[in-house]
């Protein structure tokens, strides 16, 4: 049984093969579908686009397929940069261009001004399209200056009140004990078993 992880972010797939290590699948990644065209994210909402993504790839692979939709929203900044958190800054622009975007929006906001969290919506997808969403969400605050190098994106902003630094200083095993991806995928997590154990069921007759 094989799910398709439906994204190009790196720094998600290695999040995700982490967190869904222990489930009875392989997991395959565009890289096995090297055909597959740019994901859409057209959409207004986190749910509409991870919707997107998951039913465009298990629709041209014929499997099972998973994607994430996620973004920083800062509440100073009236929610943004939200779920254009990707492409806000344009194509060409960094993940240190993004992080110094917000930092500077950010400079001289007092602490209790300063809380962001981070949402991502994961989608499953059979490949007939029907698909379902999960969320999950990680409180936090923008830090001052940007600290570490772990994750990726916003991580080296983020500061976890859990933790007492920000996730770029994080190990990938306690980001992944407290992250919104964490989140949403433990609220999947009997779907995506349900789904697998269908599979198999027919499978072997
Ligand atoms: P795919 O669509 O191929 O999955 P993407 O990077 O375009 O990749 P999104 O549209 O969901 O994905 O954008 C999410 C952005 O939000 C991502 O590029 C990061 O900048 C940020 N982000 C999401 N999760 C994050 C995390 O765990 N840590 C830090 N930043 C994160």
């Amino acid at each position: 049984m094989e799910i398709v992880l439906a994204t190009r972010n790196p720094g998600k797939i290695r999040e995700l093969q982490a967190l869904l290590a222990d489930l009875p699948v392989r997991l395959l990644t565009l890289d096995d579908y090297p055909a597959t065209p740019p994901l859409p994210e057209t959409g207004d909402t986190f749910e509409a686009n991870a919707t997107s993504k998951a039913t465009l790839v298990a629709r041209l692979t014929g499997r099972i397929a998973l994607a994430d939709d996620s973004g920083l929203e800062v509440d100073a900044l009236g929610g943004a940069p939200g779920v254009h958190s990707a492409t806000f800054l344009g194509p060409h622009a960094t993940e240190a261009d993004r992080n110094a975007w917000v930092l500077e929006r950010m400079r001289g906001v007092e602490e209790e001004r300063r809380a962001a969290r981070f949402r991502a919506v994961v989608a499953v997808s059979t490949p007939d399209g029907l698909a379902r969403t999960f969320e999950g969400t990680c409180e936090g605050r923008i830090a001052d200056a940007p600290r570490g190098i772990g994750g990726f994106g916003y991580d080296p902003i983020f500061i976890v009140p859990e933790y007492g630094c920000t996730m770029g200083e994080l190990p990938p095993e306690s980001k992944n004990a407290i992250s919104h991806r964490a989140r949403a995928l433990w609220a999947a997590r009997d779907h995506i078993a349900s789904l697998v154990g269908a599979g198999k069921r027919l499978r072997d007759g």
